[in-house]
């Protein structure tokens, strides 16, 4: 179980597994999807989850599961309808302030039910990863109604409208807290915070926006599962992010392709477990440009507690024979002289 031990101690292998290792690029999970065309009842089905979940570990050596579903199926299970249409991605009914607050975990059981079957039929040595929206990303949709470069629309509610924006925020934290809580207990050993449009937020907004929801995940899940280690995803944070771990305490940190790692890693204390960062489009061109970003990358984590990753999703357009050459060719680099233990690290918050 590398992608858990690793937050324990320093191992010489380097656990592997991809954000979005499920999905379009594979054409069993277009098959799949064929059958069911709405995606969100998709989510909501069992069977269905667990199919598309394991086939990626069926054509890979991967030393996870991440629990196939979505972060939008949060604002679906709180009342805010969401539609995924094809070609346009989601679209959410108009927000309002009535949702279904604090009862989400039955519209939301499925999901708990889809942990369960896949742990059960999973290796004992792969991880299986649960995950949540952080509560910025998730009012970014739920406030835009849909995608979008900025999300202009989230962040001017925010200013205009700044105690309900930090009342959003505190209400979405609790759901967060609660739907990590209850995928730990169905049987996920590893948790990650899609913090996706992290990048948006402008200066003054870092902490009632970013920091205080994460620092309060944090805190509530390592009191209630110390086991079970949080990695968070404040995608194009940048020069912010060694001060982001600082106040957040989290455990583990997944950066995008664009930050500068080299100026980052002094800055990012070495028990902090660093997930990334290979840019989804040499996943596409494969070759040697895949193989010598994959060198470098080794070689620039050989002295850190270091999880193979992308820096974003898996596209559609990736061949898969690309993916398998990737893992295979990790496979010959792992790290030589495992580093002694650095001395554990009590998280006081
Ligand atoms: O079949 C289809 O057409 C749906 C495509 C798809 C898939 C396969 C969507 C729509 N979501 C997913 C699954 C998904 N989403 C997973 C599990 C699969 C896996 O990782 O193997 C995960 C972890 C997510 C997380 C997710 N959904 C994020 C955070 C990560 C990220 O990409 O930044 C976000 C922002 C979403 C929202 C979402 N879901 C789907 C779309 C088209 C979007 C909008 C994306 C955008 O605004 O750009």
């Amino acid at each position: 179980m590398n992608l858990v031990t690793i937050f324990e101690k320093n191992i010489p292998e380097i656990p592997c597994w991809f954000m979005r290792q499920a999905g379009r690029y594979l054409p069993e999970y277009q098959a799949l999807r064929k059958d069911c065309p709405d995606f969100i009842q998709f989510c909501f089905t069992p069977s269905l989850v667990k199919e598309a979940t394991f086939q990626p570990l069926k054509r890979y050596d991967l030393d996870a599961a991440i629990i196939f579903s979505d972060i939008l199926v949060l604002p679906q299970a709180l009342g805010q309808s969401v539609v995924f249409e094809k070609n346009f991605g989601p679209r959410l009914a108009p927000y309002t302030e009535s949702l279904q607050w604090g009862e989400t975990e039955k519209p939301l059981e499925p999901v708990y039910e889809s942990i369960k079957m896949v742990r059960e039929h999973l290796s004992p040595n792969q991880a299986l990863i649960g995950f949540a929206g952080a509560p910025y990303t998730l009012a970014c949709y739920m406030l835009e109604g849909k995608s979008s470069p900025g999300f202009s629309q989230a962040r001017l509610y925010g200013f205009r409208h700044p105690e309900a924006m930090e009342s959003l925020l505190k209400r979405l934290t609790e759901e967060v807290i609660h739907h990590l809580r209850k995928q730990a207990e169905a049987g996920c050993n590893v948790l990650q915070l899609f913090e996706s449009w992290a990048g948006n937020v402008p200066d003054g907004y870092g902490e009632p926006w970013l920091v205080r929801p994460a620092r309060q995940i944090v805190k509530a899940l390592k009191t209630t599962h110390p086991h079970v280690p949080l990695l968070i995803f404040p995608k194009g944070l940048g020069t912010w992010i060694p001060e982001y771990i600082k106040q957040t305490h989290l455990q583990g940190i997944s950066l995008g392709s664009s930050e500068h790692i080299s100026h980052l890693l002094p800055h990012i204390p070495e028990e902090v477990v660093i997930q990334g960062t290979l840019d989804p489009h040499l996943l596409v061109a494969g070759g040697q440009a895949m193989l010598q970003e994959v060198d470098r990358l080794v070689g620039l984590f050989k002295e850190r507690r270091y999880i193979f990753n992308l820096g974003h999703g898996i596209v559609p357009e990736t061949p898969p024979e690309h993916v398998d050459i990737l893992v295979n060719y990790l496979k010959t680099c792992s790290k030589k002289e495992p580093k002694p233990y650095p001395p554990r690290v009590s998280y006081s918050a």
